[in-house]
């Protein structure tokens, strides 16, 4: 019963030589569109040019590992795992997996035939949605019978969706076999460590072997099995993204060797998260006042390690519930009790035939990108910037400022627009009226950003946004965010050299921690 046929996934686990594929990767070097040239331009931005046609056909519509595809396919989590092996510092065991979901909500836990029931469910009514993930609210391969099992299911019921894993590693090398079996093409570990030393202050305990584990002991057992786990993964040819959590004072350096490490292991995609902490969640690292990073300093480990391997910029560090676009969540529209009673209607061709247009939209927001591009070629600046845009989704400045709960970053410079990042914010607009300390935190969230992007804004939050040095912008409603962006870049780029507007080096902005709990 083992012998499923994932839609996408079909066959790809077989006799793939990863040294082979890692050397087709490091030999693309086409991604002049993102900035700069050759791997470090890559990132989870590469396009279809960029990949070879197996990894490409592996990452086109998953929104974590393509950053292209996380504007228009969904992703849904069950929360099948309630058990975990280890414990964490940043870990409250009554909230979901910080691991690959936000702190702050507690889940409803699923049984695999209730998750089976949700998955098609939502399948029917969001087509977009491509991919299934079982990343918690504990360790997925802690509780291995139910997690296997929701795979088998969705696999009978629903063959088009692909399958993706979140787990610590502690028990992985156990079961990549069977991961491999199910075809299960995507595994994310969450590494933090190499260094035992490092991961004692991260980690007091792991359970393994019906042993409890304490301190350095505990650290080397794990980081040997999350490599070795890695490794067995590689040479089965499925694709692995390193989730680690950036730990200012504790890892934060520390992660550039994590980052080598894993590289020469042949991960596909690294993912640098900032540590969430506040005293609030109850966690050690929130009891003790650790810090979580700042921007700035989150994106200069980012592009740091970039030179090293693919990295990924918009996690969302979602809830092990969590359902839709990545930074949307349409979870309360699925709770049990709901989806008890919905009639279910998984029609294979309309999901088909739906994701046909989305891959249409798709290529015109690549296209006009092209085409907007060669307007800098030949354009000679040192000048980078940020914006932060307000979307809906599909890649247009398509929501309000009031509206927006998060803003999607790009840095703008002569190689392009490349999306680095995106800041939860608090609502700005309460029903019609506008919060003013709330516009004062969402300042802050995009201090470093010299404009924002909205499909509209009202007169009083667009005066003291100027007054913060960011320019509002709603010129570009409704049309697609890259193109407007460079369009936007390009006339700066005149002002300065006409002299009309100087060019300043803004700030550095917060990483809203009281959003990710709200929102
Ligand atoms: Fe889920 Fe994770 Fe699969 Fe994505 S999430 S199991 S790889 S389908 Fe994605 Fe969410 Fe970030 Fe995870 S945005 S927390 S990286
Ligand atoms: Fe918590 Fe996830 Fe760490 Fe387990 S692996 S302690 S559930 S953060």
């Amino acid at each position: 019963m083992q012998n499923h046929t994932a839609a996408g996934s079909a066959g790809v686990n077989a006799a793939v030589n990863i040294e082979d594929i890692m050397q087709q990767v490091a030999e693309h070097k086409g991604c002049g569109t993102s900035g700069g040239s050759g791997k470090a331009s890559c990132g989870s931005g590469a396009g279809e040019n960029d990949l070879p046609p197996e990894i490409w056909e592996k990452v086109k519509n998953h929104p974590c590992y393509s950053e292209e595809a996380h504007h228009h396919y969904a992703r849904m989590h069950v929360a099948v795992a309630p058990a975990c092996n280890i414990q964490c510092n940043y870990c409250n065991r009554k909230y979901d997996c910080a691991n690959e979901s936000r702190p702050g909500v507690v889940s409803e836990k699923l049984t695999p035939e209730q998750a089976a029931k949700k998955v098609l469910a939502v399948a029917s009514t969001i087509p977009q949605m491509t991919v299934l993930g079982i990343a918690g609210p504990g360790d997925p391969l802690a509780n291995p019978e139910k997690t296997f099992k929701t795979f088998e299911l969705i696999a009978k019921t629903a063959p088009d969706i692909k399958l993706c894993v979140s787990t610590n590693g502690l028990a992985l090398p156990d079961h990549v076999e069977r991961l491999s079996q199910y075809n299960i093409d995507h595994v994310t570990i969450t590494i933090n460590m190499i260094d035992p030393e490092v991961g004692a202050k991260i980690y007091p305990w792991i359970y393994y072997n019906k042993k409890r584990y304490t301190g350095v002991e505990a650290a080397k057992i794990l980081t040997d099995r999350q490599l070795q786990g890695l490794e067995m993964l590689t040479e089965r040819g499925i694709l692995s993204k390193i989730n680690s959590v950036m730990i200012p004072g504790i890892n934060d350096q520390h992660l550039v060797e994590v980052n080598k490490a894993v590289k020469s292991r042949g991960a596909f995609l690294h993912n640098i998260m900032p540590l969430i902490s506040a005293p609030e969640h109850g966690t050690v690292f929130g009891l003790t006042g650790q810090r979580g990073p700042t921007a700035q300093e989150l994106k200069a480990l980012q592009d740091q390690c970039e030179g090293e391997m693919n990295m990924m910029r918009h996690c969302r560090q979602c809830r092990a519930d969590a359902v839709g676009l990545l930074g949307e969540d349409r979870s309360a529209e699925f709770t049990t009790d709901k989806i008890m009673e919905m009639e279910v209607n998984y029609d294979l061709d309309a999901r088909k035939a739906y994701q046909e247009a989305v891959e249409k939209e798709r290529q015109a927001v690549v296209a006009a990108k092209q085409e907007e591009l060669q307007t800098l070629a030949g354009a000679h600046s040192d000048i980078k910037m940020l914006i932060a845009v307000a979307t809906k989704g599909g890649g247009k400045v398509n929501e309000h400022f009031g509206h927006a709960t998060e803003f999607q970053i790009y840095e703008l410079s002569t190689s392009g627009a490349k999306f680095v990042g995106h800041r939860r914010v608090d609502l700005y607009c309460q029903g019609g009226y506008g919060e003013e300390d709330t516009l004062g935190t969402v300042i802050r969230a995009i201090n470093d950003c010299h404009a924002v992007f909205v499909a509209k804004i009202g007169g009083c939050p667009k005066n003291d946004l100027k007054t913060a040095g960011i320019d509002p912008v709603d010129q570009y409603a409704g049309q697609f965010i890259e193109q407007s962006a460079i369009a936007y870049f390009r006339e700066y780029l005149e002002k300065v050299a006409a002299g009309e507007i100087e060019h300043v080096v803004k700030g550095d902005a917060e990483i809203r921690q009281g959003a990710l709990i709200a929102a």
